[in-house]
């Protein structure tokens, strides 16, 4: 983050006293980390000011720290940071409309336009990598609570330095997050990674049934009943999603289940080479260019979303000669 972008946002922060953070639906480590830890840091950078994070809270992720109620017609002035989320639609718990001052922070491709201050990298791993960077150069507190948070978040969205957006810049803010508050990392893994044997044996059967197309694109669809038969949610084929990188056969793969609650076909799409995020926002999808999803709410579309995917495979495949 440059100098100007930073002046820029303590100034914002310094100008406010009710401070409001926000990020997607459904939230991911890397979206309650950025919010939870820049929460943190602005209020022990600054012990008077009101600040809150706010959102639906997933119980899985308690140990990141608790989230904040609030009742918006109290609020005076407010500063709204959008954090980890492209467009308006997906934020959560917030009504948008009510904010002037909006910062938006976050490292997906750009949709809409929020405020006054935009910093959206798309290079960044993680939106905590963009949290921590700029609490570095602010020279907010940043202890090891604040810390564990960005490295969870950090750890979390580049799936451990695996995915390619980890960058030489990436290892060094980790190295100073480390380095500056002892922080004992190797303690923190189990929370992310600790998992019941339930989870790997339906790993097994996702292994066993993913159908590939000639082309390189695997993909499954995915019966509730069988989410059932394993004692595992719809949210675990997608935490998976990323274990099946480095897979010789595939190039690209996507888990379709199906949301009883929505009435919709969810597609989560990963790829090591094709572009995906194209063919997701033809089906009013979205995400990065290898990670994305869809989803849809009439079973016949599935073939289609499929379709699309095994022919940018295809062209990636005969472009590349792999
Ligand atoms: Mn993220």
């Amino acid at each position: 983050m440059d100098k100007g972008l930073i002046r820029k946002i303590v100034k914002a922060i310094k100008s406010h006293n009710d401070i409001v953070l926000v990020r997607h639906i459904s939230p991911d480590p890397d979206a309650l980390c950025s919010q939870i830890s820049l929460r943190d840091a602005i209020k022990k950078t600054f012990p008077n000011k009101n600040v809150y994070a706010v959102g639906a809270s997933v119980s899985k992720f308690k140990y990141l720290g608790l989230l904040d109620k609030i009742d918006e017609s109290k609020l005076h002035k407010p500063l709204l940071i959008v954090l980890d989320v492209p467009n308006i639609a997906r934020i959560d718990g917030v009504n948008f409309d009510l904010y002037k001052d909006v910062i938006k922070i976050d490292h997906h491709p750009f949709e809409d336009k929020m405020g006054d201050i935009e910093v959206v990298n798309e290079k960044a791993c993680s939106t905590c990598e963009l949290i921590a960077d700029f609490l570095l150069k602010a020279k907010f507190v940043l202890d090891a609570d604040v810390a564990k948070n960005l490295f969870l978040g950090i750890v979390s969205d580049s799936d451990r330095f695996l995915l390619s957006y980890t960058s030489k810049e990436v290892f060094k803010l980790v190295y100073e997050l480390i380095d500056k508050t002892d922080l004992d990392f190797n303690s923190l893994y189990p929370l992310l990674y600790n998992r019941p044997l339930s989870e790997v044996k339906f790993y097994g059967y996702l292994s066993e049934h993913i159908n590939i197309t000639e082309n390189g694109l695997g993909y499954l669809i995915i019966d509730p009943e069988v989410l059932k038969r394993y004692g595992v949610d719809n949210a675990t084929p997608s935490n998976m999603i990323n274990d099946f990188n480095y897979i010789k056969e595939l190039l690209a793969w996507v888990f379709v289940t199906y949301d009883e609650r929505t009435n919709l076909y969810k597609f989560n799409i990963r790829s090591r080479g094709p572009v995906v995020n194209e063919v997701a926002s033809n089906y009013n999808g979205g995400g990065h260019k290898y990670a994305c999803g869809i989803k849809v709410s009439e079973k016949s579309e599935i073939d289609n979303v499929l379709k699309d995917l095994d022919k940018v495979c295809k062209k990636y495949k005969e472009e590349n000669n792999c």
